[in-house]
């Protein structure tokens, strides 16, 4: 066979080819390691091998092993080396994470194909430029099963991302099993239909119940399943907004006499959690749990789109305003959030949340998710919080990809695959020495008019494979035109792993579709009644 083109993304570091000469790995290599670091690794490995046909086998005492993971000193965390010699492939590393990377490397450049490649002697040196590399989604507007779940991880992995976003709570459902708190998914993951795509006035229902969640059990599966992958998974529960769910299962906690219902309409509510005692009481409990669940060092709480039109009449809430010595219903969404810091950083964590919540006054600990483009990360990093991107311009997955005419029916927005390729998480404007507070980048992807699993994978794929680059890669070694190239083979690995994918280039491009035919979101934000 021919000799392997490395197309590897994201595009490592530093690489060095010789393509003259080759090492032949044929359909049973074996793996051997030389310190316990590596041996959950190298049983990754073994066992994805096996399950794409390879015959591999892990013997430790082979003198020549065609795969051999050896520990070296000195690397960061997530770094490693990889090279191919007359001695067969060498992955290199300090910790497990590195010998991770390494793996996800070697998977890169085996064919699809067949089962034995002739890879090119080659040296790669390879570390990411961000800690943050994130995808996010949402499972509350529509649910998504664990094994789906784990496939959404699997590939994120593949791709050298380390942090997934668990969008767990919103009006429109909530989905996530609180033991103390049963209502919450008896009558909080259930709603009773759905609107039709996107009538809003006048609304039209599908008058289809919907619903489901996540038990504690799973949750734990699916946490452990991220962690073999060196997968970080950040829940959110949202607060004080988007909280129509938890208001249905437990009406006490809103400002107003209720009942409420969950959402079925896409959009912002006017309900969301009353500023009581005993909402507070309440939300440090669901935190507890969720804490013994995720073992995650950042607690995402929300904060985004909170009306203040029900504080504003709310003698409840007045009285806070009041007692506190607070000027308005901005702070009091500030004083919110500073509770909810306390108790996390109490917990040994702590809190991110979406940029309003710097509005009224930022905790003080707390890390910024600038979503409403970069000016909240910008002020949040120039203040020295850290702040992760993900500006709805560039990283918002669940916007049109290509034309909108031929596209499947989505929120709006125009983010083509160079768009995201092109995007950099450290903002022109901001002076350097607060680069160190970006710490990194993320895509969200929104699951309003997304209802099935290959339509999630339509939507981020490959637009997530750019954005692996993004965060990943050193800004001197990113290349649209090299990036192009290497995409046939990513669609191949992609085909192997049974991903649905948008075929992207030159489409979205030749058409001209920029930002300025972006659809305005607030359209398909009104208020229910
Ligand atoms: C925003 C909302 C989100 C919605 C999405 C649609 C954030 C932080 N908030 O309006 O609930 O699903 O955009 O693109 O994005």
């Amino acid at each position: 066979p021919e000799t392997i083109q490395p197309n590897i993304v994201p595009e490592p570091q530093s690489m060095v080819i010789d393509d003259d000469q080759a090492y032949t790995i044929t359909e049973a290599p074996i793996l051997a390691y030389d310190d316990d670091k590596a041996i959950l690794t190298a049983e990754f490995l073994n066992e994805y091998l096996n399950s794409v046909g390879w015959k591999s086998q892990i013997a430790q005492n082979e003198e020549q092993p065609n795969i051999s993971f050896e520990l070296i000193n000195g690397l960061e965390a997530e770094a490693y080396h990889f090279s191919v010699d007359d001695n067969g492939v060498h992955i290199q590393a300090s910790t497990e994470k590195g010998f991770f990377y390494g793996v996800q490397t070697l998977l890169q450049l085996l064919p699809t194909d067949s089962h034995s490649a002739n890879l090119p002697f080659m040296a790669i040196e390879d570390a990411p430029r961000f800690k943050w590399r994130g995808l996010h989604l949402d499972v509350s507007r529509h649910f998504f099963p664990v094994e789906f779940i784990k496939k959404y991880i699997d590939l994120m992995a593949f791709y050298k991302f380390n942090t997934f976003h668990w969008h767990l709570t919103d009006d429109q459902g909530w989905r996530i099993e609180i033991k103390q708190y049963p209502k919450l998914t008896e009558v909080g993951s259930q709603r009773k239909e759905t609107m039709v795509e996107k009538n809003f006035n006048p609304y039209k229902g599908d008058a289809k119940p919907y619903g489901g969640f996540y038990t504690q059990e799973e949750i734990k599966e699916v946490v452990a399943y991220a962690e073999a992958r060196q997968v970080t998974v950040v829940p959110e529960i949202e607060m004080p907004g988007h909280a129509l769910a938890a208001l249905a299962a437990y009406p006490e906690l809103g400002c107003g006499p209720g009942p409420y219902e969950v959402g079925t309409i896409w959009g912002v509510y006017d309900d969301i959690f009353c500023p009581k005692e005993e909402t507070f009481a309440f939300l440090e409990n669901v935190l507890t749990e969720v804490m013994d669940l995720f073992p995650s060092k950042y607690i995402h709480v929300g904060g985004d789109e909170a009306p203040k039109t029900v504080w504003k009449k709310s003698a409840v809430a007045q009285r806070v305003i009041r007692r506190e010595g607070l000027k308005d219903e901005f702070e009091l969404q500030s004083y919110f959030i500073q509770r909810m810091e306390k108790f996390l950083n109490a917990n040994g964590r702590q809190l991110i949340g979406w940029d309003e919540i710097l509005e009224g006054g930022l905790a003080p600990g707390a890390a910024v998710m600038s979503w409403r483009g970069e000016a909240g990360g910008i002020e949040a990093a120039e203040a020295e919080h850290n702040v992760v991107m993900t500006p709805n311009g560039s990283m918002y997955f669940d916007y049109y990809q290509g034309n909108p005419e031929t596209e499947p029916l989505a929120i709006g927005g125009m983010i083509t695959l160079d768009k995201v390729y092109n995007y950099d998480p450290i903002p022109a404007e901001l002076d350097e020495a607060h680069h160190k507070y970006i710490l990194g980048a993320q895509a969200n992807l929104w699951t309003e008019y997304i209802k099935t699993a290959d339509h999630v994978e339509y939507m981020i794929y490959p637009r997530a494979v750019a954005l692996s680059e993004v965060v990943w890669s050193q800004p001197e070694q990113r290349d649209w035109e090299r990036f192009q190239q290497k995409l046939t083979k990513q669609y191949q690995l992609l085909d192997a792993r049974d991903v649905n994918y948008h075929v992207s280039p030159p489409e979205g491009l030749s058409m001209g579709l920029t930002l300025e035919n972006e659809v305005s979101l607030s359209l398909s934000s009104p208020y229910p009644n």
